[in-house]
């Protein structure tokens, strides 16, 4: 049975932490998944704090396994739900889009752990030396907000950067990303994308279905002009966007309005064709649903076969 330092570190059966989606990783998804053996994880998106104390008290509900919370840094909320997850003493906490720095000296002092997903070396190190107990390193194969290097390259340079652990993000759905993944020197991963079409993942059915029919091609980038690059399903309101990008008659401010709310729209109204579709490029390879403690438990399985090469990938 693969075991490695992050089932210590936060005390689960699999070194695998379920990626915090905006309005799809609830406290439905994440205690399912913390229930399954992995670190399930509630997004705090950008909602305020009592959203937030609302879904950690449903989460407690449904488990009594570790789980943790997303920050997403450029929540409008950020500071109220930074410290919602200190008051809460949430077991962990993992950030995104952003520097999670001026709120470290907090969560630790209340015995949070923090993880941050790091696009770079650079900043894998500068939150080692602020305390972080693992990093996320996430290639540009994830969906939603991404950096500019890959799954690959980075992983194994931010495992040389830092002396703390380091979870690879991006591009993982199966055995053999998890093997891949331990092969780069990383402890564990961190998957999104293969845990929308969870069985108890309460993301709109038309959501789930556009994972399941995606091609390793259906995804594209937009909002590089912005500043922050996102990944998602191509569709009408994702060309449009581009389309916009490149329009130098459309200000930034516009563009930014053009994409408020899209993901609500995709994520609970299931509207496919004005919402944004975020997903990684691996939604190629995602076929099934399946309970969510069934999705990790197929990925140790086969990941423990590719390492002692066998299985049915081994040619
Ligand atoms: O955060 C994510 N994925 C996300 S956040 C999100 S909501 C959103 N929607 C529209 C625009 C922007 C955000 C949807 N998906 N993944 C983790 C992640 N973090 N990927 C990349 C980073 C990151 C980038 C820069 C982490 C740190 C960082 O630091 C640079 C700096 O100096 O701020």
């Amino acid at each position: 049975m693969i075991h490695t330092g992050i089932c210590d570190l936060f005390g689960i059966q699999y070194p695998i932490f379920q990626g915090g989606m905006a309005w799809i990783s609830d406290a439905e998804l994440a205690s399912a998944v913390s229930n399954g053996g992995g670190l399930g994880i509630i997004s705090a998106m950008n909602a305020d704090a009592e959203y937030l104390r609302n879904q950690i008290a449903k989460c407690r509900e449904m488990t009594d396994k570790p789980f943790g919370v997303n920050v997403m840094l450029m929540s409008p909320f950020v500071k109220e739900v930074a410290q919602v997850v200190a008051e809460e003493k949430v077991p962990v906490v993992t950030t995104g889009a952003g520097l999670p720095t001026p709120y470290m000296p907090a969560w630790l002092e209340a015995g949070v752990k923090v993880v941050p997903v790091v696009p770079s070396t650079a900043i894998a190190k500068r939150v080692e030396r602020s305390g972080a107990a693992a990093v996320i390193a996430e290639g540009g194969e994830s969906g939603g907000h991404i950096g500019d290097l890959t799954t690959m390259v980075l992983t194994p340079q931010v495992v040389d950067a830092v002396k703390i652990p380091v979870i690879a993000a991006g591009g993982i759905a199966d055995g053999r990303g998890v093997a891949a993944a331990f092969m780069l020197g990383a402890q564990g991963v961190q998957c999104g994308t293969c845990f929308l079409v969870a069985n108890e993942c309460t993301v709109h059915q038309n959501y789930k279905n556009k994972i399941l029919g995606a091609r390793d091609i259906d995804t594209m980038v937009t909002g590089k002009r912005l500043g922050h690059p996102v990944r998602a399903i191509k569709n009408p309101f994702e060309r449009e966007f581009l389309k916009k990008e490149y329009d130098s008659n459309v200000s930034d401010e516009e563009l930014e309005k053009f994409g408020v709310g899209a993901l609500r729209k995709a994520a609970k109204e299931g509207d496919m064709e004005r919402g944004t579709i975020l997903a990684g490029q691996i939604s190629g390879m995602i076929h099934s649903e399946r309970p969510a403690a069934q999705i990790i438990s197929t990925m140790f399985e086969e990941a423990e076969q590719v390492l002692n090469g066998a299985g049915k990938w081994v040619k």
